[in-house]
């Protein structure tokens, strides 16, 4: 079996040796653009550049090394649509987003955002405290990872709430489905967190209409892409006070551009995407047994619904 891996960042060599370790009847070949690859069973491919299509639209199934699709589904039909497209699930990703997301809600539970700035400053200032029963969570997305994420919330007390596209139930979490659960959901979510795949559904959903239906001094917390917040939106709540902070570690361009307005404003944290890192080892295992599975027929988790878009 041959498997073509596309790594933008160029370093291959880790990867071979674990396909080695973990998947050693496959050969594997690197794509490098303008040359002539050999027929290959399978890909492994993050964002792959537009001139690898001819080579993707000829494999079995396209395997991803995140967990979002947009950056493949952006091709369309280009990408031919009876070829499966599989994604990570977790593979180490959901702890991490849990570490996250966790630390970003107690640091604005806790003030800390304002005790560092009072630091800098030289200021002694006990602030007073937030209330739990003022400070609901609300995760944009419950799949595999905004629920990993609502679990890890939940020893904390918070009131916490979900949004999806289909129902859910959850103990100790209200969920919310649909275009007509996302007004309630909003109005009552003190803190905003964005787990959800970029589709054309959910594309801008964090505009200011949107926003402004959270309550006055609501936080928010990207995680997802950039292209679920209307920037210019953000940047005006912020400073009318509507939005009281924001973590974000996902932006339309990335890198952050340098003379981006976001870089300029103290109430938002940005980081440089993060929050979740693909672990090498643990996406080759995940990828290895997938691969199995689809030589044996056997259904394999993660594959994308190519209408709905994740
Ligand atoms: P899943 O597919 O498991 O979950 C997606 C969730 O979003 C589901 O609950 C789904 O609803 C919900 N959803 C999708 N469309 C809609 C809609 N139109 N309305 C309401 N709910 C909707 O994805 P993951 O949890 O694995 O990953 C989520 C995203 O996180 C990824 O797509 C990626 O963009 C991002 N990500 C970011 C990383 C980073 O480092 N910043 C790292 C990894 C992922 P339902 O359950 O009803 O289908
Ligand atoms: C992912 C990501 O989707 O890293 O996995 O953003």
């Amino acid at each position: 079996m041959r498997i073509l891996l596309h790594r933008a960042d160029g370093k291959t060599e880790p990867w071979i040796k674990d396909f080695a370790k973990y998947l050693p009847e496959a050969e594997i070949e690197i794509w490098h653009a303008g040359e002539k690859n050999q027929a290959c069973d399978y890909a492994v491919v993050w964002s792959p550049p537009e001139a690898m299509l001819p080579e993707l639209s000829t494999v079995k199934a396209i395997f991803v090394t995140g967990a979002g699709v947009d950056a493949l589904l952006k091709f369309g039909d280009a990408l031919p649509p009876h070829i499966p497209i599989i994604r990570l699930e977790d593979a180490g990703m959901a702890i991490q987003m849990a570490e996250y997301v966790t630390h970003s809600v107690l640091r604005y539970f806790r003030r800390f955002d304002e005790y560092e700035a009072q630091a800098r400053a030289g200021q002694w200032a006990p602030l007073p405290q937030h209330h739990k029963e003022d400070f609901a969570v609300g995760v944009l997305g419950m799949g595999v990872l905004g629920t990993r994420v609502l679990e890890a919330l939940a020893p904390f007390g918070f009131p916490l709430r979900g949004w999806s596209r289909t129902e859910k139930n959850m103990p100790g979490v209200q969920c919310f489905r649909g275009a007509d659960g996302l007004d309630t959901f909003l109005r009552g979510s003190r803190v905003l967190v964005c787990m959800l795949p970029l589709t054309p559904d959910t594309s801008n959903i964090m505009d200011r209409t949107n926003m402004s239906k959270l309550p006055a001094g609501s936080y928010i917390i990207n995680v997802a892409r950039g292209a679920h917040i209307a920037e210019p939106d953000l940047l005006t709540l912020i400073k009318s006070g509507h939005i009281a902070a924001a973590t974000l570690d996902v932006f339309r361009n990335e890198p952050l551009p340098a003379q981006h307005p976001f870089w300029q404003e103290p109430r938002i944290t940005i980081t440089p995407h993060i929050s979740a890192l693909t672990l090498r080892r643990e996406s080759v295992q995940q990828i290895a047994a997938n691969i199995r599975k689809t030589e044996t027929g056997e259904q394999v988790a993660g594959v994308v619904d190519r209408i709905l878009g994740y």
